[in-house]
C-alpha cells in the first residue's frame, strides 16, 4: 500500500523538486507514496516564531531548538496515524552516522511510513534527538547545508524500488547485475545518430547478433569495473555473479 511519508523541515519548497518532476511524481499521482512537510516555525508561539538559540557553551552558529520539532513530529505521527501507520520510525538525517548503502535502502523501503527529520545550522538540541529519533542515517562523509537533500535522496532511491514503479524486467535485471549489489557497472549507451562529432557506436552494437551483443556488454561492463571499481570485481568473484571463466573474456 502507500508509503507514507512527512517530513520535518524549515524549507518544505524544497522538497517541489521529488514532487513535481520525473519517476518520483508519477509514482506520488499513482498513491505508491505520499508526502506531507511540517515546518517547525508553525509550531512556535512567540511572536518573532523563534526555531534557533544559541548553543550552550558558548561557540558559533545556531541550534535547532527541540520544542518546535518535537510538536513536528507529534504532528506527523498524527498525520500517518489517521492514514493507517501505527508507529512510524523518526529518521535523522546527519552526517555523524554510518552511510547508508542499497541494502540499507532496501530495508528503510520496508517500511510503510517513516518520518525524516531535518536539521539545519549546525545542528539539533541532542536531548530532541535522545528523545524522537529512532534512527540515524548519513548518505555519505561530506557536509551538506541541511539534511533536506540527504532526505530527497532516500525518499528517491526507495521510491524507484517500490512495486509498479519501475518497469519491472528492467528492474529485475539491473538488480543482479548492480555494483551495489555485488554486480557489475554498467556498459555505456549509445543512440542516434551513429556518428557524433566523428565518434561511431560501437560495430558489435550495430550487428543484430543479439547474443554477440550481450557478450560485448559484459566484456566492457568488466572492464570497466577492473578499471573504476577492481574492489567490486572482487566481490563479483565472491558472490558468483562471476566467475573464472568470465576472467577469461578480459584478458582476451
Ligand atoms: C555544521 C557545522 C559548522 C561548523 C562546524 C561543524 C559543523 N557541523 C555542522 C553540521 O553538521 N550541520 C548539520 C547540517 C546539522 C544537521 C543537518 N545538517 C546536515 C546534514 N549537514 N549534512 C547533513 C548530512 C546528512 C546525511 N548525510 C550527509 C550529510
Amino acid at each position: 500500500m502507500t508509503k507514507q511519508y512527512d517530513v520535518i523541515t524549515l524549507f518544505p519548497e524544497m522538497f517541489d523538486a521529488i514532487a513535481d518532476s520525473g519517476i518520483t511524481r508519477r509514482a506520488l499521482d499513482e498513491k505508491a507514496w505520499a508526502l506531507k512537510c511540517w515546518n517547525p516555525r508553525d509550531f512556535t508561539s512567540d511572536k518573532h516564531r523563534t526555531v534557533d538559540d544559541r548553543p550552550f557553551g558558548g561557540g558559533p552558529g545556531m541550534v535547532m531548538k527541540a520544542e518546535p520539532l518535537n510538536a513536528a513530529i507529534d504532528a506527523g505521527i498524527q498525520r500517518q496515524k489517521n492514514d493507517g501507520v501505527d508507529k512510524p520510525k523518526v529518521v535523522y538525517l546527519t552526517p555523524q552516522a554510518k552511510p547508508i548503502t542499497d541494502e540499507g535502502i532496501r530495508q528503510l523501503c520496508e517500511e510503510s511510513g517513516l518520518i525524516f527529520l531535518c536539521g539545519r545550522y549546525e545542528g539539533i538540541d541532542e536531548r530532541l534527538i535522545q528523545s524522537r529519533v529512532d534512527i540515524e542515517i548519513s548518505i555519505g562523509d561530506y557536509v551538506l547545508s541541511g539534511g533536506e537533500l540527504a532526505a530527497m535522496v532516500l525518499i528517491d532511491a526507495m521510491v524507484r524500488l517500490l512495486p509498479g514503479v519501475l518497469n519491472t524486467a528492467d528492474s529485475a535485471t539491473e538488480d543482479s547485475f548492480s555494483p551495489t549489489r555485488g554486480g557489475l557497472l554498467d556498459h555505456p549507451h549509445y543512440t542516434r545518430p551513429e556518428v557524433w562529432n566523428g565518434l561511431e557506436v560501437p560495430q558489435e552494437l550495430m550487428s543484430g547478433n543479439h547474443a554477440g551483443i550481450a557478450k560485448w556488454r559484459k566484456r566492457v561492463a568488466m572492464e570497466r569495473t577492473l578499471s573504476r571499481r577492481p574492489d567490486l570485481l572482487e566481490a563479483a568473484l565472491k558472490n558468483a555473479v562471476l566467475d573464472q571463466s568470465d576472467l577469461k573474456i578480459l584478458s582476451a
